[in-house]
């Protein structure tokens, strides 16, 4: 059977000024279904670029001292940086300045003219520079741009005009007798009525600017923008230059565009191919709008977010994984420094990072690090496994779909489940007793050969984390992988597993925001933290602090000598003299050092001695939904087994640390007299695990 094809395009972009995670969002989306696709085995070809002529460019450029090509040549290679960055997988960047495109803006317009399809006239009215758009009298809004709100100017020029108008009414039955055409549906009822309101012909030449492709028939005009933009997707693969390349890959199977410009991909961009005799793309998806706190983002509010700041801090596939996951089917997202870093902790270093760290520990300690050969499976086992086959099947369909957010959300139920799976199946229980050694073995099997498979899944969405944690599992050709690897038992029993770091370290919320707090011209848009309820969200990340370190903090008290109370103010009314004399003798707190210590309630879920360390427990603890590991010197006072299911007062927010080769993610809070006397911290009524204790 022939190979299919899958042919993807984002809108090329103006290099006008820098992109935002705005921008990023498309490229991501567009890169995880190209690589979904090529994952698939299908034959792929992915093209982004950029839209570099008119007038606000000219303009631009001028102001910069530069020529159009040599500013647009600087801001087009910040895009090439980004992509890299966020590792996008285009087969093909594509410039509207280069000569390829020329020729065949140039021949589209020529044809068309030729056919009757382009006529001179003159166009009276007024013009949007920054939409690069011009705008009937009866669309703008308090005499500025409908879309973007601008001021427009009133042009009267010389024109040549393309007779959309001709084109409404194939366009019309065109869109009713393909449904899937444009996406989301709920736009579809949006771009008929618009069409049905009636086209006016579009302008498609101007005189006023000169940094454009010359109408090849009159060279005192260039090629006004939607001709020259939308042809690049025809350009970059071959039309007029190279039949075979071209009738391969066209029509396109998905043009992905912002809401923005969905009018245009839907109603101009068909009705020139439809004049042109060529066949309309398959699907045009216009996604929403990623927005701020404070609205959307743009350059004169100061309020755009630059993804390499981002990138900088928490990598690329965080990002990735913030936009694609925020951002539903067609809807607008909102976009805040703390949702992105709430994200990162919760799903990808507690959830992803979590089940890879502990289960690759588990590896290491019961089986020497190598993946067992199973033995019969149980219920729970077939379970999940079929779990896995059905994630493969249901993240392909969502896919599918176009709903990248609904298929992490696939992808992410597996990881939960992989994780329920071992806190019942409790492979540190199997493991003590040698009579359950082929249980744990299956038990062990079944964890790695859905973390294998996490591990493919996740490659398109994270490309870094899905080849790292392949790596950990202690495999080898990522890039290599197909679908056909997406089959339960493709795991080798013998296979020597290499674990690394935790994929994805735990952010110190009130830190990262402190960062951005006294970085105001930075990201300006998220609101800096204040009092109680900011440091709330607070929570510790991955650290290297040595184990010397925090074994101190576990032998030490763990509340302050003379704790403020909450009710107590913040600070005593008394002469700063007096005040600070008492702080130092007491050692006073404010209300607001208190607040910075976030305490809550655990259920330990199971317990262990750690081995060669006679005073040290291992708790597998769960704080609400959420899973940890907890460390505590309580030995010589409790048995593991007296530990299971009581609910126990933790330090929610204290930096995890190794103690004895075993991350401790938080720590427990004990009472302990001058005879030796120690008990844990407790609650005795019925309280939720996870509650929080002020
Ligand atoms: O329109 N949220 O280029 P452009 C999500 N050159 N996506 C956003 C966004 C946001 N806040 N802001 C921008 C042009 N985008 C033309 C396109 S195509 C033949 C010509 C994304 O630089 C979204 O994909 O203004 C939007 O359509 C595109 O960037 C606009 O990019």
């Amino acid at each position: 059977m022939a190979q299919r094809k899958f042919y993807i395009t984002t809108p090329i972009y103006y290099p006008s000024s820098h992109l935002h995670i705005g921008h990023a969002y498309t490229t991501v989306y567009c890169d995880t279904l190209a690589r979904w696709h090529r994952l698939k085995g299908e034959d792929v070809f992915f093209l982004t670029g950029s839209d570099e002529h008119g007038q606000k460019i000219e303009r631009a450029a001028q102001t910069a001292g530069k020529t159009p090509l040599a500013y647009v040549d600087e801001i087009v290679a910040t895009f090439q940086a980004l992509w890299q960055r966020l590792n996008i997988s285009y087969d093909d960047f594509i410039r509207t300045s280069e000569p390829r495109h020329h020729r065949v803006v140039q021949a589209i317009f020529k044809q068309l003219y030729d056919q009757g399809d382009i006529y001179k006239s003159v166009y009276k009215g007024w013009y949007c520079t920054p939409c690069e758009s011009f705008c009937p009298e009866t669309r703008l809004v308090d005499g500025n741009c409908p879309d973007c709100g601008r001021p427009v100017e009133e042009v009267e020029e010389e024109s040549y005009f393309f007779r959309m108008s001709k084109y409404a009414p194939a366009l019309l039955a065109h869109i009713e007798a393909h449904p899937e055409f444009i996406q989301p549906g709920t736009r579809r009822n949006e771009m008929v009525s618009f069409i049905k309101q009636g086209l006016e012909d579009l302008c498609v030449s101007r005189t006023t600017h000169s940094w454009g492709i010359p109408v090849p028939i009159d060279e005192g005009h260039v090629i006004y923008v939607w001709i020259d933009a939308l042809s690049n997707y025809l350009t970059a693969i071959g039309y007029l230059s190279d039949e075979a390349t071209y009738s391969k890959w066209w029509p396109a199977d998905v043009h992905v565009v912002g809401k923005d410009i969905l009018r245009f991909h839907t109603i101009i961009w068909p009705c020139i191919l439809m004049a042109l005799g060529v066949d309309l793309p398959k699907q045009v998806y216009g996604h929403g709008w990623v927005v701020l706190d404070s609205g959307k983002m743009s350059k004169s509010k100061g309020n755009v977010v630059d993804p390499n700041v981002l990138i900088d801090e928490f990598g690329a596939d965080a990002i990735r994984y913030f936009l694609l996951r925020e951002v539903a089917y067609g809807q607008d997202a909102k976009y805040s420094k703390r949702g992105l870093i709430e994200r990162i902790n919760a799903d990808l270093a507690n959830d992803l990072g979590n089940a890879y760290h502990r289960s690759l520990s588990m590896l290491e300690r019961f089986c020497d690090g190598i993946v067992p050969a199973p033995g019969q499976p149980e219920a729970q086992d077939l379970e999940l496994r079929q779990l896995a086959e059905m994630t493969v099947a249901a993240v392909d369909q969502r896919l599918a779909q176009l709903e990248a957010n609904t298929a992490l959300t696939e992808l992410w139920r597996l990881v939960g489940a992989v994780n329920k799976y071992i806190d019942t199946s409790e492979p540190w229980s199997l493991a003590k007793d040698p009579d359950k050694k082929e249980r744990l073995n299956t038990v062990m099997y079944t964890v790695m050969e859905c973390l294998r498979i996490v591990a493919l899944l996740a490659g398109a969405f994270l490309p870094e984390t899905g080849g790292k944690a392949w790596r950990q599992l202690g495999l080898e050709n990522y890039a290599e992988k197909t679908a056909q690897d997406l089959t339960w038992g493709g795991l080798q029993a013998g296979t020597r597993s290499a674990k690394g770091e935790p994929l994805f370290p735990r952010i110190d919320v009130a830190a990262s925001l402190a960062v951005e707090e006294t970085q105001p011209g930075d990201q300006g848009q998220t609101q800096a933290p204040s009092g109680k309820g900011a440091h709330k969200m607070s929570e510790h990340e991955g650290s290297k602090s040595s184990t010397k370190e925090n074994e101190a903090t576990l032998k030490q008290p763990a509340a302050p000598q003379q704790p403020a109370s909450p009710g107590q103010p913040s600070a005593p009314q008394a002469p700063k003299t007096v005040e600070k004399q008492d702080d130092a003798e007491v050692n006073l707190i404010t209300i607001d050092d208190f607040a910075q210590v976030q305490l809550r309630l655990a259920q330990v879920e199971a317990a262990e001695k750690v081995k060669g360390a006679d005073k040290l427990l291992k708790l597998q603890v769960s704080v609400g939904e959420e899973k940890r590991q907890i460390v505590a010197g309580i030995a010589k006072h409790y048995a593991p087994e007296d530990l299971v299911g009581r609910k126990i007062a933790i330090v929610y927010n204290l930096k995890p640390a190794k103690l004895r080769g075993e991350w401790s993610q938080g720590m427990l809070l004990a009472a302990s007299d001058d005879a030796g006397n120690l008990a844990l911290l407790t609650v005795n009524e019925d309280v939720a695990s996870g509650a929080e204790i002020r």
